[in-house]
């Protein structure tokens, strides 16, 4: 639970909805009633989790009642600065967005808030110093999922002597996720010099690229010990990769990932990963409840922290019929 400018961000489960925080706006729309229409441009379709986004963002929009204009970005912030702007042009009630990087994002933002209209942040964060220009951040805290990621190898390899080579595959280049996954990650194994990032790359949170960039790796670096990747997209590459060298994955090189998506779960309860730090893509409902009370201009927490776990391979195994996702 973080506490904010004397306003508390809420900690919820994924259905919840915010509290009391930053003024909203009329919006374009005017917004009367329940009936309003959100601008929503989503980063793109690059991995399962992203699938799973916007499948929660659509139905719920639908079973809000909210009209929801969407655009799929191709993971090029300049295609989704175009539909912030189109939907300004539309005089939305409410504009949301998922950034597919932290930087660069003011101008557009700063045209949002002089056309009256409220932005939402949901998933992943801006870098932006003007926090005036969004009403609140919906999404988890990635420096969270990265220590929880380090947390575990440290417990993994507590009785290790010798030095732990580590390869990690990175989110997108600029995105908080890949940014604030390091960062947390490496604050947490810098405790002992036995751990060490013998190589590190953008994968840009793809299946493909994961297995590319492995393949590299494995090539460059004969004596691999563990992968951290920012996602199971990645991961799920990088085991063909392993496989491709004649490597067991999970056993000769193990494996760390975050999101917890049906095919990573898969995966970790056949012993091929050894760790998923969830990260829940299912943010649909509270995005519309947020929405809702933006447009009516009530108070919102500035930030709202999805609640989210941790899965071993034996809980994997117990879960995998009940994933939603
Ligand atoms: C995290 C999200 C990341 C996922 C990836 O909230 O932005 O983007 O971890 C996805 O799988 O591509």
């Amino acid at each position: 639970m973080l506490v904010l400018a004397g306003l508390t961000a809420m900690s919820v489960a994924a259905c919840g909805s915010g509290g009391s925080g930053g003024s909203g706006g009329s919006g374009g729309g005017g917004g009367g009633g329940d009936a309003i229409t959100m601008g929503f441009s989503q980063v793109g379709a690059e991995s399962g989790w992203r699938t799973a986004n916007t499948k929660s963002v659509q139905d719920s929009a639908k079973s809000a009642g909210v009209t929801l204009k969407f655009s799929d970005a191709q993971q090029k912030q300049e295609n989704q600065i175009k539909a912030i702007r189109s939907y300004i042009q539309q005089k939305v009630d409410v504009i949301a967005f998922s950034p597919v990087v932290e930087s660069g994002w003011d101008t557009v933002l700063k045209e949002a808030q002089n056309a009256k209209i409220p932005v939402i942040l949901t998933d992943r964060a801006v870098d932006s110093k003007d926090t005036s220009l969004y009403k609140t951040f919906l999404g988890s805290d990635f420096i969270e999922e990265g220590k929880k990621a380090g947390q575990w190898l440290v417990e993994e390899y507590k009785d290790a002597k010798d030095p732990v080579n580590i390869v990690e595959l990175q989110g997108t280049t600029g995105s908080a996720p890949a940014n604030d996954r390091k960062a947390g990650f490496g604050e947490v194994i810098a405790a002992d010099p036995k751990f060490k990032i013998i190589a590190t790359q953008t994968g840009d949170f793809t299946r493909a690229k994961g297995k590319e960039v492995m393949e590299a790796f494995l090539k460059a670096n004969p004596d691999i010990d563990v992968l951290y990747a920012h996602n199971d997209d990645m991961g799920l590459g990088a085991i063909e990769a392993i496989e491709g060298a004649g490597k067991v994955p999970g056993q000769d090189i193990k494996i760390i990932t975050v999101d917890a998506v049906k095919d990573g779960m898969q995966a970790l309860s056949d012993g091929k990963i050894n760790f998923i730090v969830e990260c829940s893509p299912l943010l649909g409902p509270q995005l519309m409840d947020l929405a809702k009370q933006v447009v009516k201009g009530e108070q919102v927490p500035p930030r709202v922290v999805t609640e989210e776990t941790t899965f071993t391979q034996e809980q994997a195994k117990q879960v995998l019929s009940t994933r939603q996702y």
